[in-house]
Parts: structure tokens; sequence; C-alpha cells
């Protein structure tokens, strides 16, 4: 028997382009949002060449128009352990572990993604997955009542589940089946208003934390947002005001920089939707919105324990606490280096070395240069490129749901870290987000020696 299964990144590119036009009918705002990154982003890329180039030659300008991600909360340990197998299909792992409690979110989560250098190139769509914490639930009524009530929704589609099965029997999907099993795994994101609890459960629910409402009351975890990428944050927030958007007043994580590093986020407000509870009774809930993003250079350790130490000075209001958020912000990142050559050579970004033109002519004429990677910079045969940061910030993504879960009410939980339970939930561990850049990084410096120092001398 001969199979011919349809290529994991072929069937996330679908999945993700069927999720953006499913949300784009769900939420307008949303294709408001990808028209001012379409326009922002051929802009910049208009304005420089110098990156476009770069872009193209690290294989990120092709991915620029489909590169999303979107996020979803799940209520029980099987759903996500279901759903780490549906993210398989589609080549995504999970990376990372946030305990959001510490900003007073009772979920911790993780994000499925790719994580080789090709499926990346692809299509990096990316899920940040978060898992409801019922045991940070005060009131023990409440909480057997919540458990209850999610043990018995199914948030998967028969259908969906037996093409997960038979993707993990045979180890891949025929097209047929590739192309049912987006259908099908599609229901589970999808917006559902009518409620599965009455309306005093669902208040009640609300009453404990509007995200424990969100998650249990509803047939599914629908996707509550879709981010865009855009080349230049700074503009698309203005240009989001200019449309009368109603976006968050700051934007997360680093100030501008002449070398974008991690991840720069807005986002606008959740809308409220109606929603009905049995019997017919209308309601009303906030859960969906719009965000974009701007990615720039993944972190070592080392250069993210100073974005730590430097965002929580600017978070904490040293200096002038009359200066606003933003000049905090700038005058704190004045002590993060802003050049490729010195977050290199400071060890504080992970970068992918590359042949340039030149190193390639060399090479050509049978020259094999003495020396390693740092010569070869200098004398301009190698070039290092900043690695994309593919990841999320546990500051930021709490000040996304802070802002997005509507009202002003501050919830704290005590910090309590719990990856162990939540990698047994998933039936997974976590990738270590530092270990793939790391990998990436040391496979470009294997294969520029190979090049330059001939394959066996490498
Ligand atoms: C997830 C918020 C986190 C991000 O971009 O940091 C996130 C959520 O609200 O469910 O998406
Ligand atoms: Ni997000």
């Amino acid at each position: 028997m001969t199979h011919s299964f349809t290529p994991a990144d072929a069937i996330r590119t679908r999945f993700s382009e069927a999720m953006s036009a499913m949300y784009r009918a769900e939420v307008p705002l949303y294709g408001d949002l990808l028209s001012i990154v379409a326009e922002v982003n051929a802009q910049v890329l208009a304005d420089r060449p110098d990156l476009a180039a770069e872009m193209a030659s690290a294989n990120e300008l092709d991915r620029l128009d489909v590169e999303r991600h979107g996020a979803i909360r799940l209520g029980t340990a099987a759903e996500l352990n279901m759903m780490r197998r549906a993210f398989a299909v589609m080549g995504m792992v999970p990376v990372g572990y946030y305990d959001l409690s510490v900003a007073g979110v009772p979920v911790h989560s993780t994000a499925f993604r790719p994580v080789d250098d090709a499926a990346l190139a692809a299509n990096p769509f990316r899920v940040f997955t978060s898992l409801l914490r019922l045991e940070l639930i005060e009131d023990g009524e409440l909480r057997a009542e919540a458990e209850a009530i999610l043990s018995t929704r199914q948030i998967f589609t028969d259908d969906a589940i037996r093409l997960i099965e038979r993707h993990q029997a045979h180890g891949g999907l025929d097209e047929g089946d590739a192309e049912r099993f987006v259908k099908e795994l599609l229901e589970t994101f999808r917006w559902h208003g009518d409620a599965r609890v009455d309306a005093a459960t669902y208040d009640r629910l609300h009453g404990a934390h509007r995200l424990i409402a969100d998650v249990v009351s509803f047939r599914g975890p629908h996707i509550n947002h879709l981010t865009p990428r855009t080349l230049d944050i700074d503009a698309a927030q203005v240009a989001m005001q200019a449309r009368g958007i109603d976006a968050k007043a700051v934007i997360e994580g680093p100030p501008p920089r002449a070398v974008p590093i991690l991840l720069r986020q807005t986002s606008f407000k959740a809308i409220e939707e109606d929603v009905t509870f049995p019997g017919d009774r209308p309601g009303q809930h906030t859960a969906r919105f719009g965000e974009i993003e701007q990615r720039g250079a993944a972190l070592t350790p080392k250069g993210r324990a100073l974005y730590d130490r430097l965002l929580a000075t600017a978070r904490g209001g040293a200096g002038s606490q009359w200066a606003s958020y933003a000049d905090r912000l700038d005058s704190s990142f004045a002590a993060f280096p802003d050049s490729i050559e010195a977050l290199r050579e400071q060890g504080l970004a992970w970068f992918r070395y590359e042949l340039t033109a030149a190193g390639q002519r060399l090479i050509a004429t049978g020259v094999r240069p003495a020396g390693d990677i740092d010569d070869w910079l200098a004398a301009g045969h190698v070039r290092a490129l900043p690695i994309v940061y593919e990841d999320f910030l546990p500051v930021s993504a709490a000040g996304i749901f802070q802002s997005n879960l509507g009202g002003t009410e501050q919830r704290s939980y005590a910090a309590s870290a719990a990856q162990a339970a939540f990698e047994a939930a998933m039936g997974d561990a976590v990738q270590d987000e530092m270990a793939l850049y790391a990998a990436a990084e040391a496979r470009s410096m294997m294969e520029v020696r190979q090049a330059l120092r001939g394959a066996a001398a490498a």
C-alpha cells in the first residue's frame, strides 16, 4: 500500500486560513486590523529595501502575510490532552510554560507552534493555549459546580476525534481526511452565543473571575483573538486610533528601538456580544478582541534577564513617578544595547549566521579562509542576522488578558507555577524555547563552517 499523506505544513496553513476567514466573519474589526497591517507592512518594506532584503534572506518575507497567532482557554485536562493531539496533526508542539497566576489570571499556558526552520518559514502559526486552574477558585462549592459543568461538555466533534486518532495510528492523513480534519477542528474554535449555564450560574462564575465565566459557560473554547504581525507597531497603533478603533492605551513589551527585540503588542478592547441563556434569556458577554504585534530578536537567557529587570524597573515606577509609562520605559531601556554588533558581542540575542555574497564568491574560487566565525564576520564573508522571537511574554500576556476581560477588577493569586501538573494534564512536556533558539544558532554556525572550511574540515 502506498501512502500519500498531506504534509503537516499544508494542513497548518489551511487551518490558519480557515480560522482567519471564520474570525473575520465573526469579528469584522479583525478585518480592519488585517488591512491596517497590510498597508503598514507594504509602506515599511517600500521605505526600507534593506529590511526587505534581510527578511527575504532569512525566509521571513513570504511568511509575513500569513503569520498569525491566536488564543484559546480550555477547561479540563482532557480538553488540553486532545488539543495537543489535534495540534500535532498540524506540526505544532507545546513550547514554553507561562504561569499567569502571578498576574491575577487563574490559568497556566503554553504556545503550540512549529519548531523547525523549514516549518517556521512555511507558516509559523501559533496558538497561545491556556488551561483554567479551578484549584485557584476559593469557594469550594463554586469550584465543584464549575467542575461538574465542564465534565459534561465535549468540545471536539466525533469526526475530529476520529481523524486525530487516525493520524496517530497511521502517522498522517491523506488529502480527503486532511480537508475534513480542518473543517471539523474549526468547529471547536467557533463562537457559540448560546450559554450552557443559566444566567444565575453565569453571574456566580463571573463573580469569581470573568475568565472563569468565559471558560465554563459556553460550548467550546472560542478563539478569542487572531493576531497579524506588523513591521511597525507604532504606525499601526496610530492607524488604529485614526480609524476610531478603541485601542489599548499602552503598547506591551519593550519600547521602540533601532533593533527590535522580543515582542511588542497592542490590542483593541474586547467587544460586548449578545448571548442567550437557557429559556431564551438574553445577556451580554465580553471575550473576543483584536491584537497586532511586532516581533524582534529572540534574546538569550542573559538578554532576557536584562529585559525582565528593565521592564520591572519601568513598571515599578522608578525614576520620576510623574513621568509617563512610555518615558519610564524609554529611560529604563537606555541600558539595553541597541545595535546588532553589541547584542551579539555581549551575548544578549540569538543569531543565524550565513554566507554573504562575498563569502559565496570566495568558496566558488576554491579559497578556504582561515579562522572562525568572528574572523569571517570581520572579513565580510559571513553575516549575523537576529533570530526572530517566536514565543510570548508572560507580563504582556497578563496585560492583554487584563485589558480584555473588561472591567477594572484586580485579583491576586499566590504565584504558583505548576508546570508538572500542566504537563501531566497535557500528556507531554513543553519544549524549552531557549534550547530551540540555541539549536537554530548552532545549526547555522555549523553550516557556515562546513561551507567555508569544506565539509571534511567542519
Ligand atoms: C491569551 C493572552 C495572551 C498574547 O499575545 O500574549 C496572548 C488570552 O487572552 O487568552 O495571546
Ligand atoms: Ni495574543
